[in-house]
């Protein structure tokens, strides 16, 4: 740990957070995460590569549609200006430090404020990111990701790259090109595109053709500049059917693997799948990583869970071992994280006021996704699960099987023999319900 980053602390009576193993009653260590701990040949901290948002963490306030902010943050002024912008990086990296999180992730609005023009607004990023690069210097934390926020200034009701309106287009497209930029500077480990309001309200008043061909443009132009300034990291698109939107066109995984492929982007792309987007979807997690894997494109996880009584995006905090378990087999599955990472996009309740809470928060998480991390490598080390799989497909590694799979046969020979096999022999039960309390073995 690098030294204490500033004299006046925003969490004074909060000591950095260690790791006290599973008999530590304190609320204010880990249980589980331990960060130099190893699984499968790399440490904890390697494989989980946890990351703080900055949207929720520095400039949620806790309101909702009925009420306003709840929240308590004794640094902020209640300003939205530079100055209070510049005060709120600091206490970022404090809570970062304190935590132990390696990363951090923002929209480019969540760092600065908006000035009078594009060009005082950039001139705005431009200070605050001098700080941010700054304090990355000194504590060792990096950038995650970087984003551009599409959705919350009235110039983009109608959405940005798929606006009706080609003025919004060229205005997100200024944006984009500045929140790369600076994702470059901070030296980021990505850049994500999540279509806020990239979807419709109603099909009566939209050409969705010529919307979807306006996106695929939008997303070849930030191809484009990223390799013209030579940044390295990695893009992904962040898939959610809905809200703000009726219908968002990055709905899951698979539209939004359709949606490269159409537009041939496929090669710069990865996805960054998050849980609560997942659920919306009618999909559990684990099938949206299944979907991003097994085409070569599972980048970084939003790291959050919904509530299956309420149907919107709630953002909690993860603490379901279960779903963690299954979210870690899957990630470990195809390889692991490289560029991406555990990002808490998660909110605390409204009526988790105090900024203790946001420890109490993310050390939850953090200790679910270790947990996670262990049950899931201990499943693999068994082996059991994969061995049944394996045995489930046994049919395809010899004989007719292995065949067709080589593509040495077609219908012709198929059907000569289908004629000459009579019934198809009877397979092994599926065994659900086994593998179910398999799984609960390590749980
Ligand atoms: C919204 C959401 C976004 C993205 C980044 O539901 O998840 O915060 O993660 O724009
Ligand atoms: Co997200």
């Amino acid at each position: 740990m690098k030294k204490a980053i500033r004299s006046k602390e925003a969490f004074p009576d909060i000591p950095p957070i260690r790791y006290e193993g599973p008999d530590s009653k304190n609320p204010l260590a880990f249980k589980w995460y331990n960060p130099d701990e190893i699984v499968e040949g790399k440490t904890m901290k390697e494989h989980l590569r946890f990351s703080v948002v900055y949207w929720h963490t520095m400039r949620g306030v806790g309101s909702d549609m009925f009420g306003v902010g709840t929240w308590v943050r004794p640094w902020e002024d209640g300003t939205n200006s530079l100055q209070m912008a510049l005060k709120r990086v600091p206490v970022l990296f404090e809570f970062c430090q304190k935590l132990g999180a390696p990363f951090y992730a923002f929209h480019d609005r969540d760092v600065a404020p908006e000035g009078r023009n594009l060009a005082e607004t950039n001139k705005n990023l431009d200070r605050v990111v001098k700080e941010l690069k700054k304090l990355q210097n000194d504590t060792g934390i990096g950038l995650l990701w970087g984003t551009a926020c599409l959705f919350a200034h009235p110039r983009y009701m109608h959405g940005a790259a798929t606006s009706c309106n080609a003025d919004a287009f060229a205005y997100a497209a200024a944006q984009v090109k500045k929140a790369i930029e600076v994702t470059h500077e901070l030296n980021g480990a990505g850049y994500v595109f999540w279509g806020g309001r990239e979807g419709y309200t109603t099909l009566l008043n939209t050409d969705m053709k010529r919307e979807l061909d306006h996106l695929g443009a939008f997303l070849h132009m930030a191809v484009d500049w990223k390799k013209q300034i030579g940044f390295k990291g990695q893009f992904y698109i962040e898939p959610k059917p809905k809200e703000p939107t009726k219908h968002q066109y990055d709905s899951d995984a698979a539209a939004c693997l359709n949606f490269l492929r159409q537009y041939d982007l496929l090669d710069d792309f990865k996805l960054n799948l998050e849980t609560n987007h997942a659920t919306l979807a009618g999909h559990t997690m684990q099938h949206e990583l299944e979907v991003a894997g097994s085409a070569g494109a599972l980048g970084s996880i939003d790291a959050n869970t919904g509530d299956l009584l309420l149907g919107w995006d709630t953002d909690q905090f993860p603490t379901d071992i279960y779903l963690t378990t299954q979210i870690m087999l899957t990630v470990l599955k195809y390889g692991g994280f490289t560029t991406g990472g555990t990002n808490f996009d998660a909110k605390v309740r409204r009526e988790s006021f105090e900024p203790v809470d946001l420890f109490h928060a993310h050390i939850g998480g953090m200790d679910a996704f270790a947990r996670g991390l262990k049950i899931a490598a201990k499943i693999r080390a068994d082996g059991r699960l994969a061995e049944f799989v394996r045995q489930r497909y046994a049919s395809w590694d010899t004989g007719i099987g292995r065949q067709i799979e080589r593509g040495e046969v077609g219908f012709v020979e198929l059907e000569k023999y289908a004629l000459k096999m009579g019934e198809v022999r009877t397979n092994q039960s599926g065994r659900q319900e086994m593998l179910e309390n398999l799984i609960n073995e390590f749980i």
